[in-house]
This record gives C-alpha cells, sequence and structure tokens, in this order.
C-alpha cells in the first residue's frame, strides 16, 4: 500500500460499513489473488506461492470456497521436498523473472538432492502452521466427508513435513527444530535477530551484487534495509552452497536459532497433527508423545526465568536473545502451558510496552513501543500484523482468556475496516503499510468475522468503529507515543 498517498487512501470508504460488506471485500481480494491451484499473498510484492501465508490464507478461503482452500494446501504440499522439508517459496513459472528477488536462478533448487524435478522452490521453510490449519477447515467443514477424505490425503505429507522438523532439523542440543534463516521464522527482519546478524563476518566477495525488487513495490521505509538483505542473502547462500544439508547445523550454519514462534507452532501442529491421525483411523500416539517432548523442550530451552518470558535461543552461541518482541507470546498456543507462564505472557501483553495506556493505539505490535529501535511501519519492527493477532487470539482462547482474544479480534477488525487488507498497520493510527490487498489480512478477517464471539451486532459496531477510531487519532499525537523517551516519560 502506498504510504504517501494521504489518510483518504490509506482509509478507504470504510463509512457505514457492514459485516457482510467487509467479508465481501476480504473474499474479492482472495479471488483476485487466486491463480492456478492458489493464492499469492500480493499480487505485486509476492507473485508466488508462500507456505505460511499459503495456511492461513486457506483457514479464511474455507469459510465459503471448501475446494480451493483444500487445492491451496494440495498444491503447496506438491512440491514438498523427498525429505519431508515444505519449502517457503513454489515459484509460478508464468510470473516473469525479475518479479521477486531472490527467484528461482539464485536458490536452484532443481539441482538439488531430493526437490522436486518438476517445479522450482526455495530450499527453506516457514513456521509449520498447516496441520492446524487443516484441523481448522475440517472443524468447520461443510462436506465433512470430502474433508476427511481430503484430510487422509494430506496426512501422510503432514507426517513427514513434521518428521523433517523433529529429526533432521532438531539434531542440536536443544532439540528443537532449529531454523537456520531469518526468512524462516516469518518474522524476517524481527529485533530478535539484530545480535546475530551484527555479529556476522560477510566477506566482501560473498556474493555479486544484486537487485531487490521489493522496493519498487513498497515504500522502502517499509520494508528491511540493504544491509539486512546483505544478511538474507549472504545466509541463504550459505545453506545453498552447503547442498542444503542439516547436518550439524549449528557448526556449520552462522544462524541457526529455536525460536519461541516456530517452536509453538510446531507444538500446536503436532497437537493438530494427533487430532488429525485419530480422525482418519490412524495412530495419534506418535504425535502425542512427539508434543510432550518439544512441550518439555520448550520450556527448559527457551523459557527464560529471570526475565520472566519466553525467548529465542542462539544455538550457535547457547545464549537468548532478549530483544521484547512478540514471538514471546507465541507459547501460549501450547495448550499445556503452565498458568505461571501464561499470567506471565498476559502481564507483559498487557504491560505499557505492547498496550500503551494513554491514547489510541491497535494491539498487539510486533515490538516493545518502548524499546529504542521500535519502528511504527517498518515491517516485523513495530506494526501490527493480523496473523500474530490470530495466533495470539488462538493461544488466549486455549488458556480462557477469551476477553483478551476478542480484544485483539476487534483491533484486528478495525484494521481492516479503516484500511483495507494492507500487509501490516502502523499500531498508533491504524495506516496500512506493505503491499495492499494482502492474502493472509484478508482471509484472518474472514476469520475473525466469523468466529467473533458476542454476536453480529458487536461485530458490526466494531467495524463501524474502524473508521470512527481513525478519525479521532491525532497523527501528531501518535508520534509522541511512537516516540519512545516521551512514552516511557508518560509512566
Ligand atoms: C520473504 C509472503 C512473505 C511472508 C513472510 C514475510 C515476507 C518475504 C519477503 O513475505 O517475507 O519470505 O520477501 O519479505 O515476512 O512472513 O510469508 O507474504
Amino acid at each position: 500500500m502506498s504510504t504517501d498517498t494521504g489518510p483518504q487512501a490509506r482509509h478507504p470508504s470504510a463509512d457505514g460499513l457492514e459485516p457482510a460488506e467487509l467479508e465481501g471485500r476480504a473474499r474479492a481480494v482472495l479471488d483476485a489473488n487466486w491463480r492456478i491451484g492458489f493464492t499469492v499473498p500480493s499480487a505485486s510484492l509476492y507473485p508466488h506461492q508462500w507456505s505460511w501465508d499459503s495456511a492461513f490464507i486457506s483457514i479464511g478461503r474455507s469459510w465459503f470456497d471448501e475446494a480451493r482452500a483444500r487445492q491451496e494446501l494440495m498444491t503447496l504440499f506438491d512440491a514438498q521436498w523427498v525429505d519431508g522439508r515444505l519449502p517457503h517459496i513454489v515459484f509460478n513459472p508464468a510470473v516473469p523473472r525479475g518479479a521477486y528477488f531472490p527467484g528461482p536462478g539464485f536458490w536452484r533448487s532443481r539441482r538439488a538432492a531430493g526437490a522436486p524435478r518438476d517445479r522450482s522452490t526455495s530450499g527453506i521453510t516457514q513456521p509449520p502452521i498447516h496441520a492446524r490449519a487443516a484441523l481448522e477447515m475440517h472443524r468447520h467443514a461443510s462436506d465433512i466427508e470430502g474433508s476427511r477424505a481430503w484430510l487422509r490425503a494430506l496426512y501422510p505429507r503432514l507426517d513427514a513435513q513434521h518428521r523433517y522438523l523433529d529429526g533432521a532439523r532438531s539434531t542440536n542440543p536443544s532439540g528443537l527444530p532449529a531454523i537456520v534463516h531469518p526468512w524462516e521464522s516469518g518474522l524476517d527482519n524481527s529485533p530478535v535477530w539484530d545480535r546475530i546478524l551484527a555479529g556476522l563476518t560477510i566477506p566482501p566477495d560473498a556474493f555479486p551484487r544484486f537487485r531487490r525488487f521489493d522496493t519498487a513495490h513498497a515504500d522502502a521505509a517499509d520494508r528491511p534495509t540493504d544491509s539486512d538483505y546483505n544478511a538474507f542473502v549472504y545466509l541463504a547462500l550459505r545453506y545453498r552452497d552447503a547442498g542444503y544439508s542439516d547436518a550439524d547445523l549449528a557448526a556449520t550454519m552462522p544462524f541457526a536459532v529455536a525460536g519461541p514462534l516456530f517452536v509453538a507452532i510446531h507444538l500446536w501442529s503436532t497437537h493438530a497433527l494427533a487430532e488429525i491421525a485419530q480422525i482418519i483411523g490412524a495412530d495419534p500416539r506418535p504425535h502425542a508423545e512427539a508434543a510432550e517432548r518439544i512441550h518439555a523442550a520448550m520450556l527448559d530451552q527457551l523459557w527464560d526465568p529471570a526475565a520472566q518470558r519466553f525467548l529465542a535461543r542462539n544455538l550457535v552461541t547457547g545464549e537468548l536473545e532478549p530483544e521484547e518482541t512478540i514471538v514471546s507470546f507465541a507459547p501460549l498456543l501450547d495448550p499445556d502451558l503452565p498458568r505461571s507462564s501464561v499470567e506471565a505472557i498476559v502481564a507483559d501483553l498487557e504491560s505499557a510496552c505492547f498496550h500503551p495506556i494513554e491514547g489510541p493505539h491497535y494491539v498487539v505490535p510486533t515490538y516493545s513501543v518502548r524499546a529504542p529501535g521500535f519502528d511504527r511501519r517498518r515491517y516485523w519492527r513495530g506494526p501490527v500484523w493480523l496473523n500474530t493477532n490470530w495466533l495470539l487470539a488462538a493461544g488466549l482462547r486455549q488458556h480462557d482468556r477469551s476477553d483478551l482474544a476478542s480484544e485483539i479480534a476487534a483491533s484486528s477488525l478495525e484494521l481492516v475496516a479503516g484500511a483495507g487488507f494492507a500487509e501490516y498497520f502502523d499500531p498508533f493510527d491504524g495506516a496500512g503499510h506493505g503491499s495492499a490487498d494482502f492474502g493472509w489480512s484478508a482471509a484472518l478477517a474472514v476469520d475473525f468475522l466469523r468466529q467473533a464471539s458476542g454476536g453480529r451486532s458487536r461485530v458490526r459496531a466494531i467495524v463501524r468503529a474502524g473508521r470512527k477510531h481513525h478519525e479521532e487519532v491525532d497523527p501528531g499525537a501518535a508520534q509522541a507515543q511512537a516516540d519512545p523517551v516521551s512514552t516511557a516519560a508518560r509512566h
């Protein structure tokens, strides 16, 4: 979404918007982004198939088009590698070269052992939300028999995905699945990775000059910096040139991390896999056992008793990465999370770092608004995203905090009602940033609308409030709030 077109363009005609109309607009975005068998996250910025995007999109789409929603996940799994890894991008051959960087020529997947030969993919993965997505879709399927047959076909692929993560990726001292690249986290330029990326030594001749295309489609101030991109390219090349091998990752890759968001999603999906096994008459026990093991390792390895917070563990140095970001809340997805950890997370969520006390704002910012590096518009360094909101709302509901879950759902709906289905949103004035007509913002809005507790009238009030809220915000006051010095001074 262009950020310099003024407030009118950023908040298109939410006047008098009804929930049904909002859903209609969301469906129109998803339909416009539909290609042959899958949905692009954004027609301009991301013109291929992305792994966790497809899962979120399928959840939303399944409320109104079960056939396409199921097809989307199948298309993605058609690109699964022999070792079970699910690539984070499946390239659309119909898209011209140079539409996205890094493209197929960079990843060279067709030369890699065990990669599909009939399509090009990246060689890294993304948070494994797919089993959970499949279960969610089944839970509200109207065609139960069709859904069960689909689950039966999908199950071995989901199982292989989880075996890969529990096997090759978990062979490290933490016993948790390691990610080898910030792109694998899904939260590419999150401050969580800053310290690790700052410590990289990138040889001057590590790679030839490259051209980014993302800044042609989105404002450069909304995107990762060039220095982030140098690190991203360097790490991807290191992994590619090692043949995408997972042997001894902590010793061979400069970036090897067990992060709370990836791990908690993996755990939540492992529980879903156990349920899916039961639904199709397979044995759920291996999945239940895996879930117990991951739960124990997550508490042992990622909980910092001093900070009272879950943090990412750098597997190269063994240290925990201290930044206060949204990843710390993801363990709410663990249904067995101890009450004390739930309470600590909720206290953080409700603190002035993520829920400023004064003035209008939207939850949940992806980085503490009091951190010196907080940036209200730059990607994963502050803005509110609908997928992280959706995950937190699900986690909170699991731990009997439907009150907070509803607040997050309401904030999410206000944002899209006011600013359209932007990729991410300014937590203070609600302006949309990144790409417009973004797939998971549309899909998860549909899911929030369909799941909304409190009935249709409450949803109607929220959707209408979206525009009102935007109008009430004084951009000057919002700027002051975003300034951590003045924010800190008020408390
Ligand atoms: C790199 C597609 C993807 C999301 C990620 C988001 C962004 C890609 C990029 O877009 O990452 O994978 O080019 O910036 O960070 O979560 O899946 O929407």
